[in-house]
Order: structure tokens, then sequence, then C-alpha cells
């Protein structure tokens, strides 16, 4: 019989052990590798080091142990968590390696339930954590659902303005010599559309980030495929012949078109089916410090693709994610990333700023039940903060090495509370330097800012 109750209980407690998938977003550079690498790190010390008082189980003793395990899906690439401490263990220290791909990884956490009725059922259980990393720009590519050949081109013909304008002039040259109605012709569009994509790749270099279809940029296994070999007509619609339908040969446009609708179908909606779908919570990274930093354009560009990448989110009945996919996401966190580039006392307006940043989704999503939060963070401090004496008195600045490995302590400047307008820039001056990650003692956890509060909001109710 005791052999029977002790099955049972087993049973019971392996069905109480929970997984939560947490997907994390953001746009490139936003530090979404830096963040899995320090949360994967300050779980690692979760039970032997008190270190994150804001997370309850945490500061409450409750937790057992931690550790990786083996990831379920066996498609998607490990992510490299072995590799992105190395780097940042190094002497001197370095930051990660940029991402290319989606990678995923699984963390098990063992905990004494606090809530009376898991408690009946066993004394411990297991929370196991998914966490995913993928670059964001795919995620800017979702709009393309709703949008036809004809439309996506008109639109990205309107964008051509200012330096965008001057990176594509190849490819605007090389357009010149396609006629849309003559038989189709491979090589003539493979030319064309690796200038297309040669002019997308400058964007990107020049910091911009709206940067669209996202695979042409960051194309993972789809590299040299050749329904990544398309591009946006930039000739009126009228100039494609209507006898071109009743003719036997394809034409140049028939297959730009049908190339486009292959990349709608099988890229984009084959992602955010596989992805989108199965994700419990989401964390959004922004780093609204570097385009601060670059200027009025920067920003712009920024907010613009901040915005087409929350479309994502919206998550009511009637949005296009929601008809496609049904994603079962419950919460969902906006985070400003790096945080320790600012002074502690321009946290407060940095928060502020990513709320007004987000507001155009805040609605949306609160009104459909899922729980959302902003906060300010840094993944792994880079800095340390203290005060500067001035003629005027006492000023807060922060201490770091640069990546040059200069030594320096500075006022970065103040962040805006609101959205900035363009005059912002004549009147501010900005200077958020890139430091060098702090050198970390061995046995301790990464240096970081409220990591755990972001733990708290993320999984702290299935460790009650
Ligand atoms: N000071 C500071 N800098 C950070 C922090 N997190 C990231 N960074 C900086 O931001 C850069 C980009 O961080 P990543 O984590 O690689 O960003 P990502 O979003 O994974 O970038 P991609 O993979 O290229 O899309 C790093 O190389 C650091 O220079 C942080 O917490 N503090
Ligand atoms: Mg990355």
């Amino acid at each position: 019989m005791r052999q029977i109750g002790q099955d049972v209980s087993e049973l019971i407690q392996r069905g109480l052990d929970s997984n939560i998938k947490v997907a994390v977003t953001g746009l490139s550079r936003a530090g979404k590798t830096a963040f899995i690498t320090s949360l994967l790190n300050q779980i690692q010390y979760l039970s032997t080091h008190h270190h994150l008082p804001f997370l309850a189980a945490s500061q409450e003793q409750r937790i057992i142990g931690t550790k990786r395990i083996p990831q379920r899906n066996l498609m998607v690439s490990r992510f490299d968590y072995e590799q992105a401490i190395a780097a940042l263990q190094s002497d001197p220290p370095d930051w990660p390696a940029p991402t290319r791909d989606v990678s995923e990884t699984r963390v098990a956490i063992k905990y004494r339930p606090e809530k009376r009725t898991k408690r009946l059922l066993g004394k411990s259980l297991t929370l196991h954590i998914d966490l995913i990393d993928y670059p964001g720009e795919w995620l800017l590519d979702l709009p393309l659902l709703e949008m036809s050949f004809e439309q996506w081109s008109t639109q990205q013909t309107q964008q051509l303005s200012g330096t965008r304008k001057e990176m594509a002039t190849a490819w605007m040259a090389a357009s010149q010599s396609l006629n849309l109605n003559d038989e189709a012709d491979e090589q003539l569009l493979a030319g064309i559309a690796s200038e297309f994509t040669d002019y997308l790749h400058r964007c990107k270099a020049a910091g911009l980030h709206w940067v669209q279809p996202g695979r042409f940029v960051l194309p993972g296994e789809l590299a040299g495929a050749p329904v990544l070999q398309f591009f946006p007509c930039l000739q009126p619609e009228g100039n494609v012949s209507r006898r071109s339908l009743t003719r036997r040969a394809t034409t140049n446009y028939e297959v730009l078109k049908a190339r486009y609708e292959e990349y709608q179908s099988k890229v984009v909606q084959g992602f955010y089916r596989e992805y989108f779908s199965t994700f419990d919570r989401q964390v959004v990274l922004v780093d609204c410090l570097s385009p601060l930093n670059a200027g009025h354009d920067s920003f712009l560009d920024m907010q613009h693709a901040l915005v087409q990448l929350l479309q994502s989110f919206k998550y009511g009945r009637s949005g296009l994610l929601s008809r496609l996919f049904s994603p079962k996401i419950d919460k969902v966190l906006f985070a400003a990333t790096k945080a320790d580039h600012v002074t502690p006392d321009q946290h407060a307006h940095l928060l502020h700023l990513l709320n007004q940043m987000v507001q155009p989704v805040w609605q949306n999503v609160s009104y459909e039940n899922v729980a959302m939060e902003c906060m300010t963070l840094a993944s792994v401090q880079a800095t340390r903060a203290g005060y500067i004496a001035t003629p005027e008195g006492k000023m807060h600045a922060i201490q770091g090495t640069t990546l040059g490995g200069e030594s320096v302590t500075l006022f970065p400047g103040e962040v805006p509370e609101k959205l900035p307008s363009p005059g912002f820039w004549q009147s501010h001056r900005f200077d958020f330097t890139e430091f060098r990650p702090c050198a970390v003692e061995s046995g301790q956890p990464l240096p970081q800012i409220r990591l755990d509060a972001v733990l708290e909001y993320l999984i702290g109710d299935k460790l009650r």
C-alpha cells in the first residue's frame, strides 16, 4: 500500500511540475543575448547566493537547486551559454557575440512550494523554463502578412528618401534595367535582389532598425534560397502588362510576386506559427539609449520599427496574430536595457520614455487580459554609480572602462521623460559610451540591475 501511495504521489507531483516558455525579443543589439546569459547565470546561483531580494522564492529560501537541462526542441540550436559566459569572464571581460539565428535553452528550478494545495502533494516541485533567443528583425515581418506585393512595393518606394535613398542608389540603378513584362530572367532577378539585400545591409550598418524583410539581413538556414531573391518593384503597377496573365511564359513580375507570396506564407507565417503560438510569456527588450545618442533620425527610425514590432502584440481577437495563430501569452514585460549607461537618478526618466514608446500597444493588450509591465534593467553591469565634485556641487556620475581600455568617470546626460522633439537634440548632448562589462569574481553571479524584479514578474507566480 505504501508503495502505491508513493507512486501516486510521484505521479501527481510530476503532473504539478510546470513548464513555462519565455520568448526574449528585441530589435538588433537590444541586449537579448546578454539578458539570457545573465538570467541563466542568476538562476544558477539561486540556491547558494541570496542575491536576488525581489524574487520572493529566493528571499524566502525556498529554492532547493537549479540546473540546465537538455532542451525539448531538437530542431533548434542550443543557446551557447558557455561561450557567452566565457567572453564575460575573460580578461579583459568582453561581450557575447551577436546572434544570427534562433536558439533555445532549458533550465530547471527545484523549489519548496508555498501554496497549501501544492504542499499537500509534495515537499518539492520543479519548474522548467524554456528561453528562446531569436533575431528581432524577424518580428518586423509580421505586417507583410497583410500586404500584397503591390502594397509592399509602394510602401518601400515611399520610404526612399534622405540617407535611405543614397544607400539605395546601386539597387535603384540596377532596377532600371528590368522590364517587368519580359520573360523571367533568373540571373537578372538574382543580381537585382543582391543589390537590394546590400541596401538593407547598409541600412542596418547605419544603425537603422526598420529593415524589411528581416530574413534578408539575417537569413539563418535560408541563406542563398530563391525565396530570398525578390525585391519591391520601383515602377508603378501600371507598367505591368495585363497581357502577361494570358501569356504562357512567366514574367519577371510574376516571379517576384510569387516569391514574395512564398516568403509570406512559408517564412513569415511559418515562424509565427512555430514560435508565437507556443509562448507563455514574452520579454521585449528596448535599447532607448543608443538612438538617443545617434540623433533624431535614428530615434524616429527605432520608434517606427518598435511600433511595427509591437504589431506582433496585438493579441486582441481581431488582431492579425490572433486570427492566424491564437497565441497563449499571458504576460508581457517591456524592459529598457543597459540602464547602467545612465546615472541612477535617470532611471525614472528612462522608464517614462519606454512607457511612452509602447503606449500604442498598451491599451490593446491590457484590454485582452494580458498583463503588461515596464521596467528598466541592466543584464550585465558595465559601470558603477557614484558622484563627481563640480563647481556647482556634487553630481551623479558613472565610472567604467571603455572598450578601448580607458577608465572614465562621467555624467552621460539626461534622459528625456517624453518622446523628444527634433529640437531636443540641439539643446541636449548625450554621451552614452560603450563600456566593457565589469569583471566578475569567480564563483560569483554577474553584476546586474533589477533582474530579480524581472524574474519575480516572469516566473514568481509559478514558484509559489
Ligand atoms: N552597459 C551595458 N551594455 C550592454 C548590456 N547588455 C548589452 N549591452 C551592450 O549591447 C551590445 C549588444 O548586446 P547583445 O546581448 O549582443 O544584443 P542582442 O540583442 O543579442 O544583439 P543581436 O544578437 O545582434 O541582435 C553588447 O555587445 C553590449 O555592448 C548591459 O546590461 N549593460
Ligand atoms: Mg544576440
